[in-house]
C-alpha cells in the first residue's frame, strides 16, 4: 500500500506516523507513506497557495492550481487513483471504509486548510469527500492520519500476530472484551478466576459474555 499526502504541513503528517507500528510497517516497507508539499507547486514568486473567496466572507481559500499540479505530480504514476478529501462536509469514517480502501494499491490524501480549496479542483479530482466524526478540526492532516493508521493495520504484514486485525473492536460490530496481565492482583482488585483456568472454551464463551456486555453499556447502537 502506497500512501500520498497533498498537504501544507508534511512534516506533521511524516513524523506524526513515524512511530510505533505505523513507523515498523514503513521501515519494513509493508506500506510506503510521501507527503507531497502543495506550496511547492505555487507559481507566484510569494509561493502564496490563498486567496481571498469570491463573494466575501471570512478566511482565506485554497487555490486550485498548487493543489491540482501537486495531485498531477503523484497521480501520473497511478492509474485511477482513489483521492480522499479530508473534510467535515464528507461521509463519516468507519471501519468498513478502511477495509474497502485497504484493497487499493494507492491512496491520495487532499488536505485542506483555511476554509477550504476552491471547488473547481475539488470537481476535477477528488473521488470520496470523509470526514472523521462530528467536529470541526482546523485541516484535513490529523484526520488524513487517523485513516492512514486504521487502513495500515489491515494491510498484510502490519500487524506481526495476523489474527489481531479481526479480532479487535468493530471486528463483528462489537467492542472487544477487557484484558488484563500480571499481577493476578493489583490494588486488592483480582483478575476474572476463569482467565487463569486454562480452560480454553470457558474463557472463550466469558470473552464473548464480555463483549456484548460491553457493547450494551457503551455503544448499544451497534447492535
Ligand atoms: Cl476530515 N477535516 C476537518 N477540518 N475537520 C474535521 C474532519 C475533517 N473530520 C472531522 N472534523
Amino acid at each position: 500500500m502506497r500512501f500520498h499526502v497533498l498537504t501544507l504541513f508534511p512534516e506533521m503528517v511524516m513524523d506524526g506516523l513515524n512511530t510505533s507500528i505505523i513507523g515498523r510497517a514503513i521501515q519494513n516497507g509493508k506500506i510506503e507513506l510521501e507527503a507531497v508539499n502543495i506550496r511547492d507547486f505555487a507559481t507566484n514568486k510569494h509561493m502564496k497557495v490563498d486567496d481571498y473567496p469570491y463573494g466575501g466572507g471570512a478566511g482565506m481559500v485554497m487555490q486550485a492550481e498548487p493543489v491540482y499540479l501537486a495531485y498531477q505530480s503523484v497521480a501520473e504514476q497511478i492509474s485511477s487513483p482513489r483521492v480522499i478529501y479530508l473534510t467535515p462536509q464528507g461521509s463519516v469514517f468507519n471501519q468498513r471504509m478502511a477495509e474497502d480502501l485497504s484493497k487499493e494499491e494507492d491512496l491520495i490524501f487532499l488536505c485542506g486548510h483555511y476554509e477550504g480549496i476552491d471547488e473547481r479542483v475539488l470537481e476535477m479530482i477528488v473521488t470520496d469527500h470523509v470526514s472523521i466524526g462530528d467536529y470541526v478540526l482546523t485541516g484535513g492532516e490529523l484526520p488524513a492520519m487517523v485513516m492512514i493508521d486504521t487502513i495500515s493495520r489491515l494491510v498484510d504484514g502490519v500487524l506481526h500476530n495476523d489474527d489481531s486485525a479481526k479480532y479487535e473492536s468493530f471486528a463483528e460490530n462489537r467492542l472487544e472484551y477487557p484484558q488484563y496481565t500480571r499481577p493476578e492482583e493489583f490494588m486488592g482488585r483480582k483478575v476474572p478466576e476463569v482467565l487463569l483456568s486454562g480452560n480454553h472454551a470457558k474463557i472463550a464463551e466469558w470473552r464473548e459474555e464480555e463483549s456484548l456486555k460491553r457493547t450494551r453499556e457503551r455503544r448499544p447502537d451497534l447492535l
